[in-house]
């Protein structure tokens, strides 16, 4: 048993993410954390809002409220959601916790103690009608690489180059929309990335092999234009202190640090938030302090993020001097685009996971976005296509499968598995089958191939409506009723494997296929080639019941009516 260490990128507090947010980081983090631990891993999975920064602040400004009462009741709308789409985290914590602040101070101290943080006197766009400097996303203009009018001061959004405010085309305020803007002095602490290049490339370079292709290119890239000293300190009025102790004078300025320099450190903040609920029972340092030979570390994000993951983060880590544990694996997503577009909070196109959640249950959305991830290129979201996947795979090939093999069952035999003669040839291919696309499920899953794994579990249901029609039972019985009896019982335990391994994808649906069920003691969290082959797991004569039908099919009404509220390609 392999100890797991998952985090997802920590989703920013300013408001209810899109689906594309959801599909790039936390679902298949979840999905992946619900695999290992059925294969009996010790997992812990962890993520948190990312409550600092502009974002925080501008949202806050924008609902006249102080940004640790909109952080707060924001978190709890995010996890609620979160909780909506069973993305089952071992904790969800907040990245402006007490924890977070003092493992962030310490990591700034002792970089200082190595010599990789330095005072420097640099100039800051500042805003005589805001009255205040302004950082990061509080400018906006021209990005200078890609000509994109609406890119944020820290980075533009479009050809996701990380850019310094005064690096902007026509710099405009995004509090006050002033262009009135002067560049004036001021001190922050920088962290000498440069003095860490040869670290951090030895470093991903021990990795990058392993990697996807898309997280080692992007690492690669930065390393190849150079580590540059970042400013890790913003005057911003919330954010994690610069520590007296060190810095009084910027501590007395108020100075707090960058979000982008404590957000990854609450991954570790966050594990420890969730040991001191139970500190009796959890330890959090053993999954983060000297755990490089126990632990595998596993991230999820979007391409955006992967430089700050792969490079920054790591020289953070290695700076400090301490063995914390750096990531072994990084799973990066490209986007998910709606109709070819990118989702838009501010121009309401695109469907967000609260608005998801209030047409369709759950699993509906799971299983879409995780079968179209958008893995090795973006891929776009469509009504027309989620409409389609939602009724071909779920409600025609397992939705139907269940329903029928139940309904019929029960009809022509009563609420028992029925007793059918030895298995026959049509079983014992059957049982090869299953075992072989169970195995190709695996091991898709074990390379976080999500679209593979996907397809592998669609074939296996797949699989399950061949046998029906090639055995016939509803013909069969006319003339061999302990043949149909043994088709149906073969069926049965077809639909409890299928409980027991669609559960990472839809683990609501599983639920409701495992407890048709009544086996006394189901505790099976997954299955052996043994098993598939033998599809003897729920034995004759175990009680069922017939669940409601498992999908609803979506009409061409529904079609359009989704269209037409959320914005269709014409949008
Ligand atoms: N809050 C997500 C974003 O860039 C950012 C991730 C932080 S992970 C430490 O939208
Ligand atoms: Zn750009």
């Amino acid at each position: 048993m392999a100890r797991h260490l998952i985090t997802s990128a920590l989703p920013y507090i300013n408001g209810i993410k899109h689906l594309g947010n959801m599909v790039g980081s936390m679902l298949p983090a979840d999905v992946y954390s619900r695999y290992l631990r059925q294969r009996g891993h010790d997992v812990l999975y962890i993520c948190a809002t990312d409550e600092h920064g502009t974002p925080a602040e501008l949202a806050a400004k924008e609902q006249g409220l102080p940004v640790a009462e909109f952080c707060a009741q924001a978190h709890d709308a995010q996890k609620a959601v979160y909780d909506g789409f069973a993305l089952a985290f071992d904790y969800f914590g907040r990245s402006s916790s007490p924890e977070n602040v003092e493992i962030t101070q310490h990591f700034a101290r002792r970089l200082n103690e190595n010599g990789f943080i330095e005072e420097r006197a640099i100039r800051q766009v500042y805003s005589p009608a805001d009255g205040r400097f302004l950082p990061d996303r509080y400018v906006e203009g021209t990005c200078p690489h890609c000509g994109y009018d609406k890119a944020r001061g820290d980075q533009c959004e479009n050809c996701t180059r990380v850019l310094d405010p005064t690096d902007l085309i026509n710099p405009r305020s995004a509090i006050s929309g002033s262009t009135d803007l002067e560049v004036r002095e001021t001190k922050h602490l920088f962290l000498l990335q440069s003095k860490l290049q040869h670290e951090v490339e030895a470093w991903v370079a021990r990795h990058e092999d392993d990697w996807p292709q898309l997280a080692s290119s992007i690492a690669r890239k930065w390393l190849n234009e150079g580590l540059h000293d970042r400013a890790i300190t913003r005057d911003l009025d919330w954010g994690v202190p610069v520590p007296a102790d060190t810095w009084p004078e910027l501590a007395a300025e108020g100075k707090v640090f960058y979000v982008w320099f404590d957000a990854p450190i609450e991954y570790i903040g966050a594990t420890k938030e969730w040991a001191d609920q139970d500190p009796a029972n959890r330890d959090w340092k053993s999954w983060w302090y000297e755990a490089d030979d126990t632990v595998r570390y596993t991230e999820f994000m979007a391409k955006d993020n992967v430089p700050f993951h792969t490079v920054m983060f790591p020289a953070t880590e290695l700076g400090v001097r301490e063995p914390w544990k750096k990531v072994d694996y990084v799973k990066a997503f490209n986007w998910l685009t709606y109709y070819g577009g990118k989702f838009s909070t501010s121009q309401k196109r695109g469907v967000f996971t609260d608005q998801a959640l209030a047409i369709l249950p759950a699993d509906y959305w799971r299983y879409f976005l995780i079968a179209n991830a958008p893995e090795s290129d973006d891929s776009s979201f469509t009504w027309e296509h989620f409409t389609a996947t939602v009724n071909k795979d779920l409600a025609d090939t397992l939705g139907n499968f269940v329903n029928r093999v139940l309904s019929f069952s029960k009809k022509r035999f009563g609420e028992e598995v029925p007793a059918g003669g030895e298995p026959g040839e049509a079983e014992a291919k059957l049982g090869e089958e299953i075992a072989a696309l169970l195995a190709e499920y695996e091991s898709h899953m074990e390379a976080l191939q999500f679209r593979k794994a996907a397809a592998a579990l669609r074939a296996l249901w797949s699989a399950g409506n061949s046998y029906l029609e090639e055995k016939a039972p509803w013909l069969e019985i006319k003339t061999n009723k302990e043949g149909a009896a043994l088709t149906l019982a073969t069926a049965m335990n077809l639909i409890h494997l299928y409980a027991v391994v669609s559960e990472p994808f839809i683990p609501a649906t599983a639920k409701v296929m495992r407890e048709a069920f009544a086996l006394p003691q189901d505790t099976a969290t997954w299955v052996t080639a043994e098993e598939a082959k033998a599809l003897a797991s729920v034995p004759s004569g175990t009680p069922f019941t017939v669940p409601p039908v498992l999908f609803a099919k979506l009409t061409d009404e529904d079609l359009e009516t989704y269209k037409e509220r959320f914005g269709g390609e014409e949008g």
